[in-house]
């Protein structure tokens, strides 16, 4: 399915807003034994590498019963906890459609998942990811409120024809966003804790960058989408974060039209530098 088109409405059996019944009572035995497979898999690796309000909100939504959760029982403690829930699409969905769903604390989730000889890459976001990766962030306030900003700013940017730049702080916070605690660095990136191998490179390996959250110069930095980061920006707090988006983004985005783009695998001298990266596995994968 193809999420680049505005013209495009909803495929057949799709809403208006695209999305469709989760039809839970439809996954096949297989389908969740999937589930339980990835969700094991991650559960067994996370504790001391996930943030606390991650694993807090995975136990609070209780994400392991019978398999694939069913949205309509997620969404009764969801909502009770910070008035968001789950809705499932059918796969991508345009950039507006995305946006207005969050600026509403709704949050679009796949509603297939992944083949059992897919576990570790697929690329569309599946119920795995949406599910497991996104919601339970979503338990935490200051979280909720910043992916409602994200959402609204969405909107704007859109308008404005300033996507791109905006699309970069959703991906290195909301997909691969670490967080720095007394303990260390901790993950709260979706991309990141649905992902067995990324959850042990984002936080271990030597070769990328790790450098304190910039807002505007997250906006500067391209990212990748077909293989582990080669930076990962790490907020201070969740607050931190949340407030960061209440800056003019206007000005900023004026000034990034001035700036231009910072080589992904720079490092500046504004920098706070956690680690200075090797970079020696994204050079191995560009000589192979
Ligand atoms: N659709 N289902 C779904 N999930 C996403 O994460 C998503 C999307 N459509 C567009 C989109 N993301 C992008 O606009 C953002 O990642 C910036
Ligand atoms: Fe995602």
């Amino acid at each position: 399915m193809s999420a680049d088109g505005f013209n495009q409405g909803p495929p057949p059996g799709a809403r208006a807003d695209w999305t469709i019944d989760q039809g839970w009572a439809g996954y096949s035995d297989a389908e969740h034994q999937v589930w339980m497979t990835l969700y094991e898999r991650q559960t067994r690796l996370l504790p001391d590498r996930a943030c606390d309000q991650f694993l807090q909100g995975l136990e609070a939504l209780d994400l392991h019963r019978s398999g694939i959760p069913d949205f309509e029982r997620i969404n009764v403690e969801l909502l009770r906890l910070t008035g968001w829930s789950v809705v499932a699409v059918p796969g991508l969905v345009p950039d507006e459609v995305f946006f207005d769903h969050l600026a509403n604390r709704r949050f679009p989730a796949g509603q297939f998942i992944r083949k059992p000889e897919e576990l570790d890459y697929l690329q569309e976001p599946d119920i795995f990811h949406d599910v497991f990766g996104h919601v339970p962030m979503l338990t935490d306030p200051v979280f909720a409120d910043y992916m409602q900003a994200y959402g609204r700013g969405g909107l704007r940017a859109l308008q404005r024809g300033q996507l791109a730049n905006l699309a970069r702080l959703y991906w290195y916070t909301v997909e691969f966003g670490l967080l720095q605690t007394p303990q260390g660095a901790r993950i709260y990136g979706a991309g990141i804790v649905s992902s067995w191998a990324e959850s042990i490179f984002a936080l271990d390996d030597p070769s990328p960058n790790r450098l304190g959250f910039d807002l505007e110069r997250v906006m500067r930095t391209p990212y990748r989408i077909d293989d582990f980061q080669q930076v990962y920006f790490v907020i201070p707090s969740l607050q931190d974060l949340l407030d960061a988006t209440l800056q003019d983004f206007a000005a900023i985005y004026e000034r990034l039209e001035r700036s231009g783009d910072i080589p992904i695998a720079a490092i500046l001298p504004t920098d706070l530098v956690l680690t200075r990266g090797t970079q020696a596995y994204a050079a191995k994968r560009a000589a192979q």
